[in-house]
């Protein structure tokens, strides 16, 4: 029987769908290669948020009249597509927040202020972004518990034979990994370790902001307790995202913003809250945004996230070949084959914002810095990298303007 090859995207036409490629930078069209940071904006997420803005639009949930009750099953058929998209069990578990930074301190401080004290350990991962370690950190602090790290060996991946002297610290309550980390592109053992957590009654809190986008993200799969994630990293616009938790736990947390739309009465000695999802939706949502972040998760799906991770996986396997072909330059993080579309280098004796700043010169954008991973650096022994990462769009010339223009950078500082 004659097998079906993967379907391959053709980035070549999907630029097409891109406004900004038409662009000239420096007179130059331009290399985005910071695709993790985020995304470009397709037409048809474009096209659909104006016209919901022009022929949609009111305030959702409040009104009977037809145009908020447009607006209405827009907002909630984007929940819905938010649903199916991460294979969540009910819509009314995905709540709507800003991004994946909020939906993870919303986990911290609702479960964690109620949950944590002394005696039980927190642990994250050394390779976390500031986003999923800061708030905990804070928390952990606030409520007396222990903050533990899983570290991270030489190539980027977690040593997770640290697990058992862990466990000895206390009562391990919550597990927040990050599923794909976004300055290394290391795509960690998320199963396992929720599989763990739960062997220690803990639960597991899963950041996806740079998984969601680029692989397929099935919760109940995962085993997870939570996850997170950003509509602007996967083609939708900026200022919404979503956290998809497991009912139980939702029910039970305390809201974590207050006013309107979460409440179910308001009476002056007592207030009771709304169900589920609108408990932890507190004021106007992102309306437009939510309905575009729908848009950009068909948009996404209909090509197809195999498709997508296979494409960048080309992209990432020439970026490295290329780059470790440069001399003086050092690359971050595990092979090919157990990382995404990400690459994080640094050039001898060239600061990365240097680096960064010649390659704008040459049209190529890249990101310099720490990446809001600075606990990462400390152990990369490095104050900051470069860093270059693709998406559906990208193309393998935009790679080899990498490479050409390290070339050029080096020649430059020699
Ligand atoms: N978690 C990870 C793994 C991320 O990469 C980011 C953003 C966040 C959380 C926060 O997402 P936000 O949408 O709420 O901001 N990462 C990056 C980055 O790598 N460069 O700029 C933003």
């Amino acid at each position: 029987m004659a097998v079906t090859p993967a379907t391959k995207l053709d980035a070549r036409r999907l630029r097409a769908d891109f406004p900004v490629f038409d662009e000239l930078v420096n007179g130059k069209p331009v290399a985005f290669l910071d695709s993790a940071a985020s995304t470009q904006k397709p037409r048809q997420v474009l096209d659909a948020m104006r016209e919901f803005y022009e022929h949609s639009y009111a305030n959702v949930h409040r009104g009977v009249y037809t145009l908020a009750e447009r607006a209405t099953a827009g907002y909630e058929g984007a929940r819905e597509k938010v649903r199916a998209y991460v294979n969540a069990p009910s819509s009314r578990e995905v709540i709507f927040t800003r991004g994946a930074t909020e939906a993870l301190n919303l986990v911290a401080y609702a479960w964690g202020l109620d949950n944590l004290g002394p005696g039980d350990v927190v642990v994250i991962t050394e390779l976390e972004h500031h986003s999923n370690f800061v708030p905990w950190q804070f928390i952990a602090k606030k409520t007396g518990a222990e903050f533990a790290h899983i570290p991270i060996d030489d190539l980027g991946e977690l040593q997770l034979d640290a697990l058992d002297e862990i466990a000895t610290r206390g009562n391990v309550k919550v597990v927040a990994n990050n599923l794909v980390s976004n300055t290394l592109g290391t795509v960690n053992p998320v199963e396992k370790l929720a599989t763990w957590a739960h062997e220690q009654g803990a639960i597991m809190v899963v950041d996806a902001a740079q998984a969601a986008p680029h692989r397929k993200i099935d919760v109940q799969a995962l085993g997870c307790d939570f996850l997170a994630f950003s509509s602007h990293k996967l083609c939708g616009p900026s200022g919404v995202g979503a956290l998809w938790g497991r009912r139980e736990l939702l029910e039970e947390m305390q809201p974590f913003n207050f006013g309107g739309e979460m409440i179910r009465s308001v009476a002056l000695d007592r207030t009771s809250w709304n169900e589920l999802p609108y408990k932890f939706e507190a004021g106007t949502p992102a309306i437009a945004e939510a309905y575009g972040f729908g848009v950009a998760i068909d948009y996404v799906s209909e090509i197809g996230l195999d498709a997508i991770e296979a494409h960048e996986h080309e992209l990432v396997v020439q970026a490295m070949d290329a780059l470790a072909e440069i001399p003086g330059l050092r690359i971050f993080g595990p092979p090919a084959e157990r990382r995404t579309g990400i690459v994080s280098f640094e050039l001898e004796n060239v600061h990365p914002h240097d680096v960064a700043q010649i390659l704008d010169w040459e049209g190529v954008a890249v990101r310099a810095g720490h990446h809001c991973t600075q606990p990462l650096m400390t152990r990369l022994g490095v104050a900051a990298t470069t860093r270059a990462s693709f998406y559906l769009y990208s193309l393998p010339e935009e790679v080899d303007r990498l490479v050409a223009g390290l070339l050029k950078v080096r020649k430059t500082f020699a």
